[in-house]
């Protein structure tokens, strides 16, 4: 009998056809979160679970008696409780690369559009308003030949460096657990400590995964070093900046701007102060939403699951659950 596994997210057509052809399945096709509790019912019989997001803690395990594996449909996995995923020997599995060009363009459109203000002009013209040309309260900052740095030179934060040092001729510094020499010869980039790159750059972006040690890695110490004109940009995830610090520093105007696609809370809280501000450009957490990225991130992910409930070593497991295979 084929392995019985719970989809808990809206997946493309093309995924759910490839995973009807190796398992019995259930799903959650609605675009709200599946609520814990009905979750945690359809986990009974399940030995794989397809997802992105979803706490996978002691409480869920505990609910998914023939669990063997966890699928993420996505490039983070801040979501598993690595300890207890281990001491169950449940396997997880995320999807890198796939996505990585499609954040960093996205990116991209975060730095342009903080640093000519492109939402809050658009807005203004679509008011009515149209000023003259040499109205210095519609200039905004260069990109071109400025200064970006880049915390977290994973390969996302790699095809940002790419695409400032080649598209717009931007010098590149970073910061990383480790040194990238190889990354530094491609894109002339310049390993910098933390503290220098706040201080040097004109656009920082931040690429760090979640974990215990970056949780609200920027906070006010580090915004109080940027210069009045930098440009703040968060892609990665919300709780990796100290969110009240953030919107201190766009008060008080130590910073430019800033351009961020997450948020300590998601769906972020309406009357969050950030969404007040002209100079903040927001999204809904849209990095990798490209139909295109999302078919082959599903794929991927669907993958995974074959290879794990079929006796196979996933491709992408990742890398602190590495030896629960060899075990
Ligand atoms: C997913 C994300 O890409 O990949 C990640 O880590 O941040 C998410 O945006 C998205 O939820 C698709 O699963």
């Amino acid at each position: 009998m084929l392995p019985q596994i719970y989809i808990a997210r809206k997946i493309p057509v093309e995924v759910e056809n490839y995973i009807a052809e190796h398992f019995r399945y259930k799903k959650w096709d609605r675009l709200e979160p599946i609520p814990r509790e009905y979750l945690f019912e359809q986990l009974a019989d399940c030995e794989g679970l397809l997802t992105s997001g979803t706490r996978i803690d002691q409480e869920l395990l505990d609910h998914s008696p023939k669990l063997k594996v966890v699928s993420n449909i996505s490039v983070g996995y801040n979501n598993f409780d690595l300890e207890v995923m281990r001491e169950r020997k449940i396997l997880g599995t995320n999807t890198p690369k796939v996505l990585d060009d499609t954040v960093a363009d996205l990116i991209l459109s975060l730095m342009l559009s903080v640093a000519r203000r492109v939402p809050e002009l658009d807005r203004y013209v679509r008011a009515g308003h149209w000023s003259s040309k040499d109205d210095e309260n519609i200039f905004g900052v260069d990109v071109h030949h400025k200064t970006l740095g880049i915390i977290g030179m994973g390969n996302i934060g790699q095809a940002v460096a790419q695409r400032g040092k080649w598209g717009f001729g931007m010098n590149i510094l970073y910061h990383n657990r480790h040194s990238k020499p190889d990354v530094e010869q491609a894109l002339d980039a310049a390993y910098r400590s933390k503290e220098e790159l706040l201080r040097e750059s004109d656009f920082i972006v931040l690429m760090t995964p979640l974990t215990p040690e970056t949780r609200h890695y920027i906070g006010e110490r580090e915004f109080a070093m940027m210069k009045p004109s930098a440009v703040f940009i968060n892609a990665s995830r919300g709780a990796t900046v100290d969110e009240a610090a953030l919107i201190n520093a766009l008060r008080m105007k130590q910073i430019f701007g800033a351009g961020l696609d997450v948020f300590e809370q998601e769906p972020v809280d309406p009357k969050n102060p950030l969404l007040t501000m002209d100079n903040v450009v927001v999204l809904p957490h849209i990095g990798s939403a490209t139909s295109q990225t999302r078919l082959e991130m599903g794929m991927l992910a669907a993958r995974n699951l074959v290879d794990a409930l079929y006796g196979r070593k996933p491709s992408q497991l990742v890398k602190e659950l590495q030896d629960l295979y060899e075990s």
